[in-house]
């Protein structure tokens, strides 16, 4: 009923209806009344509805399960490591759209989802990705990395071959969205600032690579520098940019990882209490 009020004009005699919840039976011009009118009007303008509340599922454990839950899961965790050398062996789909899934329950800056997964798992498309990104690392490990950065990854044995970009059954691309990107009804682009685009993702990510390994899938967290080819390839928007490539499948029977160790909780973890 107030929204059809513009500024300048004002309620006159008493009218029906409701605002929001709250039914307007009657109206008399006291003091108290306009001060209402000019309340549910800038609340109005302003868009500054009461957002739709549930109630919190959430089911409390008893302590000890709670404990046991953690380090159950502290264990699992420790088993996974990033592998290089993939079995072509086929994975259901399904373990990969489940996995997704799961990664889509993140949190996220203002809920926004900045994320897109792309699945590739056509030969074809292995095989122009594998090209590309061999040709981008033989540029990165011959001339672009500096020694200093060839020496960290010294450890890990990796060179510009990246035959698992074929091998691997899935592909997963995870892409970033800085904003988002949509249609007016004349047609006009509709840009949407995004916000902690990095870390929303970032987040979304980890959980992907934990609910892979939970699936009982070995992952590689492939970051082909700069991966600009892949929106290319993968025919993607132009506000989608590369942010992770995940090979997913079972390993080779042969696979090895490097001999590295997790820094121990002491010197990672500082306690203020
Ligand atoms: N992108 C290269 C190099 C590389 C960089 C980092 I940082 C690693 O942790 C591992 C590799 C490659 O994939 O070989």
């Amino acid at each position: 009923m107030f929204a059809m009020l513009r500024s300048g004009q004002v309620p006159v005699g008493s009218f029906g209806g409701s605002c929001g919840n709250a039914p307007v039976l009657s109206f008399r011009a006291t003091r108290q009344n306009w001060r209402r009118v000019f309340i549910v009007m800038r609340t109005q303008k302003e868009g500054n509805h009461a957002p739709q509340m549930d109630p919190l599922r959430f089911a409390r454990l008893a302590a000890e399960e709670q404990l046991r839950q953690a380090s159950g899961f502290f264990q699992v965790m420790s088993t996974r490591r990033t592998v290089r050398s993939f079995s072509p062996e086929p994975v259901p789909f399904e373990l990969i759209e489940t996995a997704i899934k799961a990664a889509t329950t993140a949190p996220s800056g203002a809920n926004q989802q900045p994320w897109r997964f792309v699945v590739v798992s056509n030969p074809e498309v292995k095989r122009q990705m594998r090209e590309a990104a061999e040709a981008e690392e033989k540029e990165f490990y011959h001339r672009r990395a500096p020694r200093e950065w060839l020496e960290a990854l010294q450890p890990l044995g990796t060179d510009w071959h990246k035959p698992f970009l074929e091998i691997a059954p899935y592909l997963i691309v995870i892409f970033r969205l800085d904003y988002g990107l949509s249609r007016d009804a004349e047609g006009q682009e509709i840009k949407t600032k995004h916000y902690y685009v990095m870390e929303s993702v970032g987040i979304a990510a980890g959980i992907l690579l934990t609910a892979l390994h939970m699936a009982g899938l070995a992952t590689l967290t492939h970051t082909p520098s700069p991966m600009g080819f892949l929106g290319k390839i993968l025919n993607r928007p132009k506000n989608e940019k590369p942010y992770l490539l995940i090979p997913a499948g079972y390993p080779s029977a042969d696979a090895a990882v490097p001999r590295i160790s997790k820094r121990p909780l002491a010197e990672v973890l500082e306690v203020v209490s």
